[in-house]
């Protein structure tokens, strides 16, 4: 099934073994809509890597180096640094999932983003380690039942916020988005402006994992939807610093119309939730002014 308004060539081939609904799986494909034939691909260890290339086959129709879970940014680096060297100019990008984006693979992101090498990272946010069991990531929002912060009776999920990730990236000086699957069009857009920035880009998409967030596979769109609405997942860039292009909900949605989709959160008790709401609210009204000031951070 085509894409309305994005280009009909799949670079992300059909017969993956992604699980049905997979926010991720969908993701990619418009990452590569964006990118082009004339891309090089390094991925990090994850569920993207596993279920795009089941031996002996491959989704992938561009050319594409499974790395480590931890240097995936470094590869990256290699790449475009041979390229200038050759004076060949091709699209490089880095894709990891969120445990090897916040935890893992920070270390080799933040090297090569303050060397300003240039590559765009594209970090496939599903807010924990997928591929072996869905254990809590620094992305794993505060409550989540995971695997490592289960629902119990003493504790209820994870207890920390997310990491904010998009403004360490930005304090290296790096071109920064926040898209998710809920707005195909403007992850698509983002990942071509990353691509074009000359420097490292940093894109994080919002994207469903129905295994890991216990929902139902036809809901993964609708549930980033929800997060964009009730501004739990603001989209947003920053560019030389500033923040811009916050882009705002029609109306306020509660937090909880997006929670409760999720078997993840269905252990939140009122306090929870509440907690939730404030931490959204109190995270919505920095941005706004944040935008409004037209600041330069960074
Ligand atoms: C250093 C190291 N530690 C642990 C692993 C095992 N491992 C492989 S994939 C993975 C989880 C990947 O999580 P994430 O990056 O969030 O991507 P997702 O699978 O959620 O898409 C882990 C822990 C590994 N390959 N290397
Ligand atoms: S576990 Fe989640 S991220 Fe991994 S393939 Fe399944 S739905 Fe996608």
């Amino acid at each position: 099934m085509t894409i309305a308004g994005l280009p009909e060539e799949e670079l992300f081939a059909q017969g993956h073994t992604a699980c049905a609904g997979c926010g991720q799986a969908l993701a990619v494909r418009i990452v590569l809509k964006a990118a082009g034939k004339n891309t090089i691909v390094a991925n990090a260890t994850g569920c993207l890597e596993v279920f795009s290339t089941p031996y002996p086959s491959t989704a992938w129709r561009v050319p594409w180096i499974h790395v480590a879970f931890e240097n995936v940014a470094a590869v990256a680096t290699g790449i475009a640094e041979a390229l200038k060297h050759k004076k060949e100019k091709h699209n490089v990008l880095a894709l990891a999932g969120d445990g090897g984006t916040f935890d893992i693979g920070m270390q080799a992101l933040s090297g090569a983003a303050e060397r300003g090498h240039n590559f765009c990272y594209v970090c496939f946010d599903n807010g924990a380690y997928m591929n072996t069991g869905i254990q809590r990531s620094g992305a794993t929002p505060k409550y989540a039942s995971t695997t490592t912060s289960p629902a119990g009776k003493a504790v209820h999920g994870k207890q920390e916020f997310k990491k904010n990730m998009p403004f360490i990236m930005a304090a290296h000086g790096a071109y920064v988005a926040t898209a998710s699957t809920a707005n195909y069009m403007d992850l698509f857009n983002k990942v071509k402006k990353g691509l074009e920035f000359d420097g490292p880009a940093y894109i994080q998409v919002d994207n469903t994992c129905g295994t890991g967030w216990k929902t139902a596979s036809n809901m993964s769109v609708e549930i980033s939807k929800k997060a964009y609405e009730t501004r739990i997942y603001p989209l947003f860039e920053i560019e030389g610093g500033v923040l811009k292009n916050l882009k705002k909900p029609a109306k306020k949605v509660p937090v909880e119309e997006c929670l409760k989709l999720q078997g993840r959160f269905k252990h939140l008790n009122a306090d929870e939730i509440k907690d939730v709401q404030d931490h959204v609210d109190k995270e919505w009204e920095k941005l706004l002014k944040l935008e409004e000031s037209k600041l330069k951070l960074f």
